[in-house]
């Protein structure tokens, strides 16, 4: 038997594969031949995605903690039917003391399933009135930046790049994070497109291109709005395109004096004159594409810089062109509808919202009335994954917090549970998915039964509605129902959809939608209120923000309580890992092997000044917390700069980089800002 599914994790790819099966068990995986995007290949990380599903470590049965919270854990085997009767038993007695905002669901992106992330994470959590979680984690400050400036998310197809001149690939690393669009970019390359990096670190993207530009990390605001000036400055801005289509501009313009290259060289540790070449480049190469992702605005200030960003292909007339504008994301063609999602309308009114970058300050008393007196953890792992993640350990080892975890492995966040839940793999449970990198619907059918007792998480929500007497038919429907009820509530508002069901996508792999305008923003018109591109943007003044992008310098003290010395402190930046996806696959000995021993890269000069020599064990450190890593000495990282890719357990290599990084908000929607992470470096 051939069965199809998605690719569930957090990557603008969600490739196709097909899964083999034989008398119930898994024997081949591999990707769909038929699929568009996957074009015959997976990725490193889920091309050996059996020995993930059959991992020896799976969780199988629900256990119960039998050992203190800050004890090394103890767990005793338990049945669903007694672990799902002490939730019950334990929140009746919270809400019966504190209310049901006392309670707190938890999740990110395990898996980006309409049903096993949406649905689960809303419908369930919104009837029980539980406190309301801020998905900020990712990329909520660009995100709001680009729906505010260009009215939604859009961005051309991977095989767009085609007709690039030039691609400025700013802050993103896809040979990593977005592979699939390596073979376009690489093939455009040989047909003569130029292709240039802007990151403080030499990454595998980095190292491909024809030029790469190593500012320092949260000048980029600066950067672009120096782009600006000179564009600008020197008339290779196209005017007449501006006074179209570009709400604002005239109130903008002035304030570009503010950054000539001189300046912003001093700002940003770029050349003045390698700032002048780019901005004509850029403004006399067209179509020229600008693609980003979101590590790039994880700072303080990055919400403003993606503003700034965005107004890079307006400038130069950009939009609309293809092979030209914008290359960001794709999620604003499909948004599952929200109602059929969440079914606020049947459900009291939301609780309280608690920032989940927040929640180890959450946990330990910064949000009270009521306390957090119960966590839920799905498709999550903050004690890893989550800024300032020694704060958060603290905070799950309150004696007093119900902690629930439901996962397939024993994570850093698991081995803190008072209850553990078995979840079920990709290979085991119904979704749907779209994706952020392309407009292709794919159906994940189960290709195996569940492992053990293993239950996937609406499954799990179902039992909990159940035993808190919830008995609305919404909280009650199989999976395949849902699938059904949201794709012909959304197929109401984007048209590409209709006819989608689970009868008609079964069998098939993934379903490309036509998509209308087939190039985003065609004719130069934007869904914004004002139906331009807005340079000024009044709903940010009215939330208090900056109306215009402008560049603010970002800062974090790193929790310094006098240890350490001002004049040594750099900026630890803490991305993607190639082998991992955030901490998935972080439990893999191939993935491990493939990673080698958790390093930190440092400049050669920066390691003299603190007598680290190369392959040293060095602790990297803040008033927040510290890790210890093996020190690479390279000048792929610009003095000042540490790189420390992201993904370790801490219970399986002993510590990881999130015990240092801020938990401070960015300036746009409580945006986390992992790389503006003050540390200091010393040998071991
Ligand atoms: N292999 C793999 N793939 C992944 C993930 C993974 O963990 N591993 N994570 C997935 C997720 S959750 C996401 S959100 C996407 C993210 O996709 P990307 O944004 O492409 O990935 P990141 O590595 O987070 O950040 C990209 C680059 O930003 C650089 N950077 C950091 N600060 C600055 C800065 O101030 N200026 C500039 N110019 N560059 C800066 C980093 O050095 C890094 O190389 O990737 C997804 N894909
Ligand atoms: N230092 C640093 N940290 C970062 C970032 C960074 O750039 N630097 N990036 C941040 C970003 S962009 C993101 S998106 C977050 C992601 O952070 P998280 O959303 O916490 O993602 P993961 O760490 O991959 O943990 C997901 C967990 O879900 C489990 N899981 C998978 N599928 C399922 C399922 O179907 N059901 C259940 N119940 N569990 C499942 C997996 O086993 C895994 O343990 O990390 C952030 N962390
Ligand atoms: S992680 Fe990305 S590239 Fe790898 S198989 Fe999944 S969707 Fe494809
Ligand atoms: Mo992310």
């Amino acid at each position: 038997m051939k069965i199809h599914g998605a690719c569930p994790h957090d990557c603008p790819d969600t490739c196709g594969f097909i899964t083999e099966v034989q008398d119930g068990r898994a024997v081949a995986f591999y990707p769909d031949p038929h699929n568009a995007i996957t074009e015959g290949w997976l990725c490193a990380k889920v091309r050996p995605y059996l020995d993930h599903v059959y991992h020896p470590d799976r969780l199988t049965h629900p256990l119960r903690r039998t050992s203190p919270k800050d004890a090394p854990p103890e767990f005793e085997r338990i049945s669903w039917a007694d672990a799902i009767a002490e939730i019950g038993q334990k929140w009746r007695a919270i809400i019966a003391e504190h209310g049901a905002e006392a309670i707190l669901p938890y999740s990110y992106s395990g898996t980006l399933g309409m049903v096993q992330m949406g649905v689960a994470s809303g419908r369930f959590w919104n009837r029980l009135g539980a406190s309301q979680l801020e998905r900020s984690i990712c990329g909520a400050a660009a995100e709001q930046a680009v729906n505010l400036t260009l009215g939604a998310r859009w961005s051309v197809p991977y095989e767009a790049v085609a007709h690039s001149q030039l691609v400025l690939i700013w802050g993103h690393n896809p040979v990593s994070t977005a592979p699939h669009f390596m073979p376009h970019l690489k093939k455009a390359q040989k047909n003569g497109t130029q292709v240039v990096v802007i990151d403080p670190r030499r990454t595998r993207t980095a190292k491909g291109a024809d030029w790469h530009i190593q500012p320092r990390p949260a000048t980029d605001g600066a950067l672009a709005l120096g782009l600006l000036h000179v564009i600008v400055r020197d008339g290779l801005h196209d005017a007449a395109w501006l006074a179209q289509h570009a709400h604002g501009w005239e109130q903008f313009a002035p304030t570009l004096a503010n950054y000539p290259p001189e300046q912003v060289a001093e700002i940003t540790g770029v050349a003045a004159e390698d700032i002048v070449k780019l901005a004509h480049l850029y403004a006399t190469s067209k179509p020229s594409l600008l693609k980003f992702a979101d590590g790039l605005q994880r700072h303080p200030n990055g919400g403003q810089t993606v503003r700034a960003l965005c107004l890079l292909p307006a400038v130069t007339g950009q939009y609309g062109v293809l092979g030209g504008g914008l290359g960001y994301s794709t999620s604003g063609y499909v948004q599952w509808d929200s109602e059929a999602i969440e079914k606020w309308a049947e459900c009291p009114p939301p609780g309280r919202w608690v920032n989940m970058n927040r929640l180890g300050a959450a946990l330990m008393g910064e949000v009270s009335d009521p306390p957090i007196q119960s966590l839920f953890v799905f498709g999550a792992n903050p004690a890893s994954a989550s800024p300032n993640a020694a704060l958060i350990q603290r905070g799950l080892q309150r004696p007093d917090l119900f902690t629930v975890v439901h996962e397939l492995f024993m994570t850093d966040t698991a081995a803190h549970a008072d209850i553990i839940l078995p979840a079920t793999s990709q290979l085991e449970q119904w979704d749907v998915h779209k994706a952020y990198g392309h407009t292709q619907i794919t159906l994940n059918e189960p290709a195996i039964a569940p492992l053990g007792e293993c239950l996937s998480n609406w499954e799990v929500m179902r039992l909990l509605a159940s035993e808190m007497g919830f008995d609305e038919p919404w909280l009650h429907q199989p999976a395949e129902e849902i699938i059904d009820e949201v794709l012909a509530a959304t197929a109401v508002h984007q048209p590409a959809l209709a006819g989608l069901s689970v009868a008609t996508l079964r069998g098939k792999g993934a379903v490309p939608l036509a998509i209308s305008p087939a190039v985003p923003y065609a004719g130069g018109r934007f869904p914004t209120s004002s139906g331009k591109v807005e340079v000024f943007c009044a709903a940010l003044a009215e939330l208090g923000a900056e109306p215009l992008p402008r560049y603010v310098p970002a800062v974090d003290d790193g929790g310094n309580d006098g240890r350490f010395a001002a004049d040594l402190a750099l900026n630890l930046i803490t991305g993607a890992a190639h082998h991992f996806v955030t901490t998935s696959f972080g439990n893999s000995a191939a993935m491990r092997q493939h990673e080698g021993t958790p390093f930190v890269e440092i400049h050669p000069e920066d390691a003299a000044v603190r007598g680290v020599v190369d392959g040293q064990m060095v602790v990297v450190e803040n008033g927040r917390g510290s890790v210890r890593l093996r020190a690479v000495l390279t000048d792929g990282v610009r003095r000042g700069v540490l790189v420390s890719p992201k993904g370790r357990w801490g219970n399986v290599e002993g510590g990881q980089v999130n015990a240092t990084t801020p938990d401070a908000l960015g300036d746009l929607a409580g945006q986390s800002t992992y790389h503006t992470n003050t540390v200091w470096v010393s040998g071991t």
